[in-house]
């Protein structure tokens, strides 16, 4: 048991098949911490509003954070954008879990951060939400149905050839600048309001860095990679990647579905079009079931 002054959480995206519940959960057991801060995206309402998926595990996360806040340990809950309906219980509690809009922490060494989700800093959720929406599902779509891309491009009449691990590629460069254009708003920000630092999540790219001396920590995720911060009790940030193996898999799908959601969403617009499907293909409300998304952000 390794025993740490804090430990900060973001995108656990419970509700979704894609969640990690049982490394978070073994995770959890590993650390013992005086406060814990949940940053957003915890319960993915927007999968769950498509159907539910609740299994044993997502329950038992939940109650451990129930428990741990009742014996002492003080847990803050910051909601993201995909548990966003929770944002207007901001100021009471769930429990003993206590639900704040934005929250401060001052880490052992004096310094000051800022503790929120970050969805306010990324352009597209921010201002094209109807965007988010649709891409939420696309992406997922397209992951998980590899025969989608050849049978829309049928479908229109397009030749050629299309592949994911062509389009993969061909959007990491616009996932770097999207990740780095976030990072840098949410940084000049903090530095405007007077922090040391900020701790997000949101983008599932976990990282601790300098931004012009602000730190900037992310959380990452526990949908693909599996990451966490700590607090040692001297104050010292740590980012955690529970289980290293996991690191292959990101590897092969990079972290683009935000950057790539104005490409997705003509492609949802032209699905929806062709809806109802042939017969024996499954119709789009099926492909965007819960159960075959992938959560992002
Ligand atoms: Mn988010």
């Amino acid at each position: 048991m390794n025993r740490v002054r804090s430990i900060f959480l973001s995108d656990i995206h419970l509700g979704t098949r894609a969640c990690q519940a049982e490394r978070l959960l073994n995770f959890m057991r590993a650390y013992e911490a005086e406060h814990v801060y949940l940053l957003g995206d915890i319960v993915d309402f927007w999968s769950l509003g498509r159907g539910i998926y609740w299994p044993p595990l997502h329950n038992t996360f939940v109650q451990k954070m129930l428990k741990r806040a009742r014996h002492q340990v003080k847990v803050v809950f910051v909601p993201g954008n995909h548990d966003e309906a929770l944002r207007e219980y901001a100021g009471s509690s769930f429990g003993d879990i206590q639900v704040l809009r934005e929250a401060v922490h001052t880490a052992a060494d004096g310094r000051r951060f800022l503790l929120i989700h970050g969805d306010e800093f990324d352009q597209i959720t921010r201002y094209h939400r109807w965007v988010a929406l649709l891409g939420d599902m696309a992406y997922g779509m397209l992951v998980r149905l590899n025969f989608l891309p050849s049978w829309f491009r049928r479908k229109l009449g397009v030749g050629g050839y299309w592949s994911l691990a062509d389009y993969a590629k061909r959007s990491l460069k616009g996932a770097l600048e999207f990740v780095y254009g976030f990072e840098e708003s949410v940084a000049h920000h903090v530095r405007r309001s007077g922090f040391d630092g900020v701790v997000c999540g949101h983008i599932h790219s976990a990282a601790i860095k300098d931004i012009g001396g602000i730190t900037y920590i992310n959380c990452g995720d526990w949908v693909d990679s599996c990451s966490a911060i700590v607090e040692h009790p001297d104050g010292r940030m740590e980012l955690v990647r529970w289980q290293e193996d996991a690191v292959a898999v990101e590897e092969l799908m990079p972290e683009t579905p935000t950057a790539d959601l104005p490409l997705l969403a003509p492609v949802v617009a032209t699905l929806r079009r062709l809806d109802p499907v042939p017969p024996g293909r499954a119709s789009i409300r099926d492909i965007a079931d819960p159960g075959t998304t992938q959560p992002q952000r």
